[in-house]
């Protein structure tokens, strides 16, 4: 890789450091041009100065306002990237549908909704519920839609237990077997998921994609069974 594609990495990783949003989004722009691809951006870019960020703030090197300036220049680049990704959206939406969001008590998106985008382009049919989603509402809208997969994500560790709640709801209604179910983010692991009976677990954006399209496929051949 040419030193200008390390330089516009270590630049749009400064930026967002720095919480600079219009330099943030020149460089999005910018690491498309030299051919860096959304989910390099974000798995090289912005994912690892996310979680240095995280870390600086749990250690009480920054505080909040520096996170939030951070979160909107990632946010920024969004727009420069998603329409990108899109893109590649497929025209036929016939994977199955899918309704996910961010549980209860937790505002944290943008893994979230790049799960969401990714499951998009892959053939999904995505009902975004957004953030701080109550479990009722989750079940409502999975009803309402027809929903194949509830996706579930945490970032708190606070609003995990929001998960096992839906899941135990649907159980004690008789209407587990319905729904497939995944879950994911930052403090969920795949021993959580499997604790709380969860069909599977991301661990991030490409893998949900994998897991939901496994998921469909096992459905199909238990039906028809
Ligand atoms: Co918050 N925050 N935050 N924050 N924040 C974390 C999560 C934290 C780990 C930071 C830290 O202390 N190290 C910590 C949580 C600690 C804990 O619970 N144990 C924390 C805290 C404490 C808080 C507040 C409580 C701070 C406060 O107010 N004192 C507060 C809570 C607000 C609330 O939710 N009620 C808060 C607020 C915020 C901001 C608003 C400033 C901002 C969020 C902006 C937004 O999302 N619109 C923010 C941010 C940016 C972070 C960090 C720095 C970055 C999160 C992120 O976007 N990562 C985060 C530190 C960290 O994560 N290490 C932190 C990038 C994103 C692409 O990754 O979301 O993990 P992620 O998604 C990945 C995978 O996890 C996976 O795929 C994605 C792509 O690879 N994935 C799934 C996600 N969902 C999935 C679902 C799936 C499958 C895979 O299937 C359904």
């Amino acid at each position: 890789m040419s030193t200008s594609v390390e330089e516009i990495k270590a630049s749009l990783m400064a930026a967002i450091s720095q919480g600079q949003t219009t330099r943030g989004h020149e460089l999005a722009q910018q690491a498309l041009t030299v051919g860096l691809t959304p989910p390099q951006i974000f798995d090289e870019c912005i994912i690892p100065t996310l979680r240095k960020i995280g870390d600086k703030f749990e250690r009480f090197e920054i505080f909040l306002p520096e996170m939030m300036l951070a979160a909107e220049v990632v946010q920024e680049i969004n727009k420069v990237l998603e329409p990108v990704l899109r893109q590649g959206d497929s025209a036929v939406k016939s994977l199955a549908r899918v309704v996910i969001g961010t549980m209860q008590g937790d505002i944290h998106d943008i893994g979230k909704n790049l799960v969401g985008v990714m499951l998009q382009v892959n053939g999904f049919e995505v009902t975004d519920l957004g953030t701080d989603v109550p479990v009722s509402t989750f079940l409502a809208r999975a009803r309402d839609t027809g929903a194949d997969i509830i996706a579930m994500s945490s970032l708190l560790t606070t609003s995990m237990p929001y998960m096992k709640y839906l899941i135990s709801t649907l159980v004690a209604s008789g209407e587990r077997e319905m729904y497939k179910v995944i879950v994911g983010g930052g403090p969920v692991t795949r021993e959580w998921a499997h604790s709380i009976g969860a069909d599977a677990y991301g661990r991030d954006a490409a893998e949900a994609v994998r897991v939901c399209k496994e998921l469909m496929k096992s459905a199909t051949k238990t039906s028809a069974n």
